[in-house]
């Protein structure tokens, strides 16, 4: 109650309808209304989206739209639109949306237009990206940098990987691409094993540039460049910083001139489009990447303006309400049937459980209902052969996204088939099971009928695409982002913020300090304390 949602008109009368709702199956709903496929789902911006195979009914759309309006949806999707400092625990303006806004518009923020400063920084990054696509740009001997190493980690290191990954068909297939995130050194010493300094760029993304472990990989790779090229004028040849910390980036010795700068109001799991996506540009090239940002604008467009009933992000969103809220579905899966978005579900989490892994409302206080799932997937079918068994036949509710495309990049008959067949069955298979008369009838024995009998009534949307291209990368990404808002939205926490990954580094720090001096003080629990006394022993 204290938090307003559970006692709004809407959500009553949801959880009233849930009652009637958990009772009828999704094959039910299907022989009540044979064209229901052709009515649940939605085409906008090149995505069509099914989501007829879910547990709803008109009725239950209706309530959850009004939930949306109750909750003011519309008005904070345009505060965030037009610059409002929405994200009000950092005091900031929330505008993702405006790196990717098309040259020429205007998006003010204190009295400044940040769209003409994002196409300041995206030129400059074609500049540089051009240089090093063409061999311009050479390293401290003289050679060309054939070898990039992102040096990031969470939101500068996960948008960089995915895009990479995502787009590697389109990417330059002469340069090397590695991505060192852990402070674990195998990270760093795997990523640089093979590599000659000479021809190696490491790029620092850092937005703060105080981050331990893309700092201490920075060093790291900064002795390993200098144990080799022995000249500290071989470090501007060799770094560049993607941060908005100018003085931080000049302290480790990079050239200024050689930084590319974003801003506050860009959240880290929000940032692959700010100059965060260097990595991504030289990848596959400033008009391919032109293209992505294209994609999104295209999405945060439809987001904006299209009416809630018509809005893929809104719509995806209010079920995952529906299931987290009502059926307490604990988790979320994605399931991409395209190889090249392996990466895609590790991306999802950190942009889905940083945002809404909350039990602090905006108003600081505590919820009294379930916030944020856990997102979690694999590319089919490969998911199909290890961990479907529970969605299919497990005790747990996992609502499912399945992402494919009409096309594949590669003209290897019979793959594309096989694969988009798969991921329609599973859709099917999970909606409308097999019952025990199905399996009898196949001449079962009669003791293993109940192993093989499917309950179906398992909900999944699926999102369909012409090709994995840019442009839809763009578009599925800002998808999931808006979805995010929305949710945030509903259920009245900041998805702008992440004070919970903070107790955890303060607590290494000390760790730390404590394990580099002498005498080892024991000043934690007696767990704790053994911990660090096996270590040191
Ligand atoms: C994302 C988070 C977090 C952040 C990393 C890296 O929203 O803020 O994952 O991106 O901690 O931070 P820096 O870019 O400042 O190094």
């Amino acid at each position: 109650m204290k938090n307003g949602l559970t006692s709004l008109e809407a959500w009553k009368a949801l959880d009233k309808h849930y009652q009637d709702v958990k009772r009828i199956t999704i094959k039910e709903l299907f022989r009540q209304d044979t064209i229901r496929g052709n009515s649940l789902n939605l085409s906008a911006e090149g995505i069509y989206f099914d989501y007829s195979k879910h547990r709803i009914t008109g009725k239950t759309l209706g309530l959850l739209f009004k939930l949306a309006r109750e909750r003011g949806l519309e008005t904070k999707r345009n505060a965030m639109f037009s610059g409002e400092k929405i994200n009000i625990t950092e005091h900031r303006s929330v505008l993702h949306i405006a790196l990717r806004a098309p040259k020429g518009s205007t998006i003010m923020v204190d009295g400044v237009n940040v769209v003409d400063q994002v196409h300041e920084v995206l030129e400059k990054m074609t500049d540089f990206a051009g240089k090093i696509r063409s061999g311009e740009w050479s390293g401290f001997t003289g050679k060309p940098i054939r070898n990039i190493v992102n040096i990031g980690i969470g939101g500068s290191d996960l948008g960089p990987v995915m895009a990479y990954e995502a787009l590697k068909h389109y990417s330059k297939r002469e340069l090397t691409f590695r991505f060192v995130s852990n402070i674990d050194g195998s990270d760093f010493a795997e990523a640089v094993h093979d590599l000659n300094p000479e021809e190696t760029l490491f790029i620092v993304a850092s937005k703060t540039f105080t981050t331990l472990e893309t700092m201490t990989n920075a060093h790291t790779a900064r002795s390993w460049t200098l144990n080799k090229l022995s000249d500290e004028a071989a470090i501007g040849r060799h770094f560049v910083a993607l941060s908005t910390n100018e003085k931080e980036v000049a302290k480790f010795g990079i050239d200024t001139k050689n930084m590319f700068g974003f801003w506050d109001w860009v959240g880290g799991r929000y940032s692959m489009t700010s100059a965060i996506g260097l990595s991504t540009m030289i990848a596959i090239g400033p008009e391919h990447y032109y293209e992505m940002l294209a994609g999104f604008h295209k999405m945060d467009e439809h987001f904006r303006t299209a009416p809630l009933e018509k809005n893929i992000p809104v719509i995806m969103a209010l079920l995952n309400v529906w299931y987290n809220n009502f059926f307490n579905a604990q988790t979320q899966a994605v399931l991409p049937y395209e190889n090249y978005l392996k990466r895609f579900p590790a991306y999802l989490q950190q942009m889905t459980m940083e945002s809404t892994g909350k039990y602090i409302t905006l108003d600081g206080q505590k919820v009294d209902y379930q916030t944020g799932p856990v997102y979690w997937g694999e590319p089919g079918t490969n998911g199909q052969h290890s961990f479907y068994q529970l969605i299919h036949q497990g005790t747990k509710l996992i609502p499912c996204d399945f992402i494919g495309f009409k096309e594949s990049l590669h003209n290897l008959p019979p793959h594309q088939d096989y694969l988009m067949a798969n991921m329609i069955a599973q859709g099917e298979a999970l909606a409308f099971g097999k019952t025990a008369e199905d399996v009898r009838n196949e001449g079962v024995d009669e003791k293993l009928i109940p192993h093989k009998v499917f309950e179906g009534n398992r909900p999944s949307s699926t999102f369909f695409l012409d090709k994995l291209s840019p442009v839809n990368l763009g578009k599925l990404v800002a998808m999931y982002e808006h979805s995010v808002f929305v949710q945030g939205v509903i259920w009245n926490v900041n998805p702008f913020d992440q004070m919970g990954v903070e107790l955890g580094k303060v607590l290494a720090q000390n760790i730390i300090s404590e394990i580099q001096q002498e005498p080892k003080p024991a000043r934690h629990d007696s767990s704790t304390n053994a911990l660090i006394h096996f270590y040191l022993k």
